[in-house]
């Protein structure tokens, strides 16, 4: 379509490109160039067109539908096969039903709103219309399954390095231009991602697998857009991109970079299966690191200083009393002594 065509220029072009480069380049007249840009500016995209210079995209809308998403996809595998839905129960549900029904490798499942969006064990997760992502991603490893809770992690990387990414690029905001100052973005271990002490984002893995052997993997992703405000329960302790950064985000842009970053470190995480590759970039984001943490979920309560993670994803403490153990994900909860990180 000439449409998705002559907006693929205008992003790729810095400056400006005059309507009759645009005529030749497709060999159509200077008025049905004119006639899509009216198109596009009747769409939302913020064209600009300046006498003697042509024409500049400033800025596009949030549009996130299946065309959007696929044309800005980088990836081989991941994200390459999409399922859009404007609604739905949830995306894990969504996944784990294409893996049964024999999805390939890399399906991506994106939902505009979810009515029963799932954290872990049961808990909700709130994914409001228009302002939010939910997404969940099938994957079919060849690793045997206890090795499966570490693609959280591998999940909670490329989320953390993918926004990062999207937030230094023009292409990321409604109103065009790059932020002057992008927020720290870390990771809570193990499937937190965080900004200023408050959750942006959520990772829940769910697995099918018979004893020695993984059917898929279902790993789901919910990122706090451009929500400005949150329901009572967690209005202290969670945050969206927009509050962060005061600017108004588009959502596929960030959808296609977390996809790129996810494809180059499950290459990386299935060389050696577990996250020796990664450990560096992961601990570098990891907010707990050489902070007290409250461990949860055994039975006893108790402190302790975490250290960093260990290449199988399990996070290392030191007790009061100096012994140093490794906290597997599933068993526990950890809480920052002070407030939530
Ligand atoms: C998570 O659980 O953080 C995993 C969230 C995974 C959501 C994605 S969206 C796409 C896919 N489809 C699904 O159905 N789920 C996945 P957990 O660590 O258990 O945290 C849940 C807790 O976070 C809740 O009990 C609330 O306290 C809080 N919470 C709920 N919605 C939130 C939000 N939008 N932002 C920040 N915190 C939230």
């Amino acid at each position: 379509m000439m449409k998705t065509e002559i907006l693929k220029l205008l992003r790729e072009t810095d400056g400006y490109i005059s309507g009759q480069q645009i005529s030749e380049q497709f060999g159509v007249s200077r008025t049905a160039v004119w006639k899509v840009i009216r198109q596009l500016q009747d769409e939302g995209y913020r064209v600009e067109a300046v006498r003697n210079k042509g024409y500049h995209i400033a800025g596009s809308p949030d549009v996130m539908t299946k065309e959007e998403l696929d044309s800005l996809m980088k990836t081989c595998w991941a994200g390459r096969n999409i399922l859009y839905y404007d609604e739905t129960d949830s995306t894990n549900l969504r996944i784990r039903q294409a893996g049964e029904d024999g999805a390939p490798h890399g399906t991506l499942a994106v939902a505009d709103r979810q009515t029963a969006g799932r954290g872990r064990r049961g808990r909700t997760w709130e994914s409001p219309q228009g302002s939010s992502i939910s997404m969940s991603i099938l994957l079919r490893p060849q690793i045997a399954p206890n090795r499966a809770s570490m693609l959280t992690l591998v999940m909670a990387l490329s989320t953390a390095e993918g926004i990062r990414k999207c937030l230094e690029s023009a292409d990321a905001f409604q109103d065009g231009g790059v932020p002057e100052c992008i927020p720290d973005i870390q990771i809570k271990w193990p499937n937190d991602i965080i900004i200023d002490g408050k959750k942006l984002a959520g990772i829940l893995t769910e697995m099918s697998s018979q004893i020695d052997y993984i059917n898929h993997v279902t790993v789901g992703v919910g990122i706090n857009v451009n929500m400005t405000e949150f329901p009572s329960g967690i209005r202290e302790t969670a945050t969206s991109l927009r509050l962060e950064c005061g600017r108004r985000i588009r959502r596929a842009p960030l959808i296609a970079a977390v996809m790129e970053r996810l494809e180059e470190n499950y290459e990386v995480f299935l060389k050696t299966e577990d996250l020796s590759g990664l450990l560096e970039r992961y601990s570098a984001l990891l907010v707990n690191r050489g902070r007290d943490v409250l461990i949860a979920g055994t039975g006893e309560e108790y402190r302790a200083r975490a250290i960093g993670i260990d290449p199988t994803g399990e996070l290392v403490v030191r007790r009061e009393d100096g012994t140093v153990e490794k906290i597997y994900a599933g068993e526990v909860s950890v809480r920052g002594v002070y407030g939530y990180v």
